[in-house]
């Protein structure tokens, strides 16, 4: 057995041990790693639901702390050893008070769909009814949707947009009147205008319902108030951790106004309720580690350094629907007032040819359905742009035009053969990912510099 003389002592070293060891003891996986972190480098994401987390955020989810066994909330544990954790999940639910002027903030949940599954399972009997965005209108799985867990264990009705691609509250209301649904669901992700939360809410007092909004895709936006906040116009809001505010794969449930009052029909608050959702209701231990990665993110989002990011966001995403209209592109909802940008795809050309070539060419996007579309998402006729991502890179105006010129001159050299398949010709197709590398060496990822 060896004599150890003396320990690591701090998580730097630790770290630092760790990757040594990686690189010499587990070369295949270094080697994936390693490449991930070029393939990132290299490509333009474009990826609306994704952003570049902190090296800050990296390096806490690799600490100690996923060594800690904690059910339970901090001061009220299933058992000994958590005097950190209590600290370290303290000061995360401080920060996430704090960052969305929230009275109550659970940082258990593993990722935002537990998030909403944990808020679902503590509020609702199984066959209740709840009101959601339907997915391929630009909600979510967790939303209602009959392929998930929401829409198979609940009575799902769902809502969607008009054909011009905009939330149709009045539908909203008619369905909510008409339906008696104990939850509303509310907030999308695939949708570029402002979600009118006070609205829902109204919807949702009228028809009895208890409001849920969903903001894992504009969490930045909202949290740096550039997107009105659903804190307390919902009475549960949920987000993920890791879409537009550069933490890790995680989730949290807050709540506003409404954290201290009843549930209707039940004898305990929301508060109280919330906090039994996470743990015992869905989850055991949380993932002490990624709470202390969350608690990072949440302090690096009060900075002045990630609001000037969201302010770019914003503005990439209005440069990037005026570039794709001078292109004669339609943009879904005529403008983006988010981080997203929906553009309907044309001459043939559906959503996984587009997604592949473009890909191909070094510029990542997702594709997604656009109104009036009525054939499954796997074809769908529309690309999902999302600018978080290049904000972070500190693509300017100039930079936006450049990307959408590359993405439209791209589209128009592939030639469809299909729903799934097209040709484009290998001498373009590297001179584009040229062009590609080209941008991101003007617009590094700065983070990771
Ligand atoms: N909800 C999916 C998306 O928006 O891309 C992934 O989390």
């Amino acid at each position: 057995m060896a004599v150890i003389t003396e320990q690591l002592k701090n998580q730097t070293d630790l770290i630092r041990r760790g990757m040594t060891d990686l690189r010499m003891q587990d070369a295949e996986l270094a080697g994936i790693l390693d490449a991930e972190l070029t393939r990132q480098h290299r490509t333009l994401s474009l990826v609306s639901s994704s952003c570049a987390a902190q090296p800050r955020t990296l390096a806490a989810s690799a600490s100690i702390l996923v060594n800690v066994t904690a059910e339970g909330m901090p001061g009220r544990r299933n058992g000994a050893g958590c005097e950190n954790v209590d600290l370290v999940e303290s000061l995360a639910i401080r920060r996430a008070r704090e960052l969305f002027g929230a009275q109550y903030a659970n940082v258990q949940s593993h990722s935002a769909s537990n998030a909403i599954y944990q808020v679902l399972t503590a509020l609702l009997e199984p066959g209740d009814t709840l009101l959601g965005m339907a997915v391929e209108h630009g909600g979510h799985l967790t939303h209602g949707s009959a392929a998930a867990f929401s829409g198979a264990y609940y009575k799902a009705i769902q809502y969607g947009t008009t054909s011009d691609g905009l939330i149709d509250y009045d539908n909203v209301r008619r369905l909510a009147l008409a339906h008696r649904p104990r939850i509303i669901l509310c907030g999308a992700t695939a949708y570029s205008r402002v979600v009118d939360f006070e609205r829902f809410r109204e919807i949702a007092d009228e028809a009895g319902a208890i409001l849920l909004a969903d903001i894992s895709h504009i969490a930045g936006l909202v949290a740096t108030g550039r997107h009105p906040s659903p804190i307390d116009a919902a009475h549960v809001t949920t987000t993920c951790t890791h879409k537009q505010l550069t933490g890790p794969r995680g989730g949290l449930i807050l709540s506003g106004r409404d954290a201290k009052t009843k549930v209707p029909g039940l004898r305990t608050t929301f508060n109280r309720v919330l906090d039994q959702a996470a743990f015992p209701r869905m989850q055991g231990a949380p993932a002490a580690n990624m709470i202390a990665a969350k608690a990072a993110a949440l302090g690096y989002a009060m900075s002045a350094e990630f609001d000037a990011c969201m302010e770019r966001t914003r503005s990439a995403a209005d440069e990037m629907a005026s570039a794709f209209q001078a292109y004669d592109y339609e943009v879904v909802g005529g403008r983006s007032e988010n981080h997203t940008v929906l553009v309907r795809l044309r001459g043939g050309i559906t959503g996984p040819v587009a997604e592949s070539a473009l890909e191909q060419c070094g510029i990542i996007v997702n594709r997604h359905r656009v109104p009036g579309e009525t054939r499954s998402s796997l074809i769908a006729h529309g690309l999902r742009i999302g600018t978080t991502s290049i904000a972070q890179r500190h693509v300017d105006a100039a930079g936006c035009r450049q990307v959408v010129d590359l993405i439209c001159r791209i589209l128009e050299k592939v030639t469809p053969l299909g729903e799934q398949d097209y040709t484009l010709e290998p001498a373009l197709k590297e001179r584009f990912r040229l062009q590609v590398e080209a941008l991101c060496t003007t617009y590094p990822m700065v983070d990771y510099a």
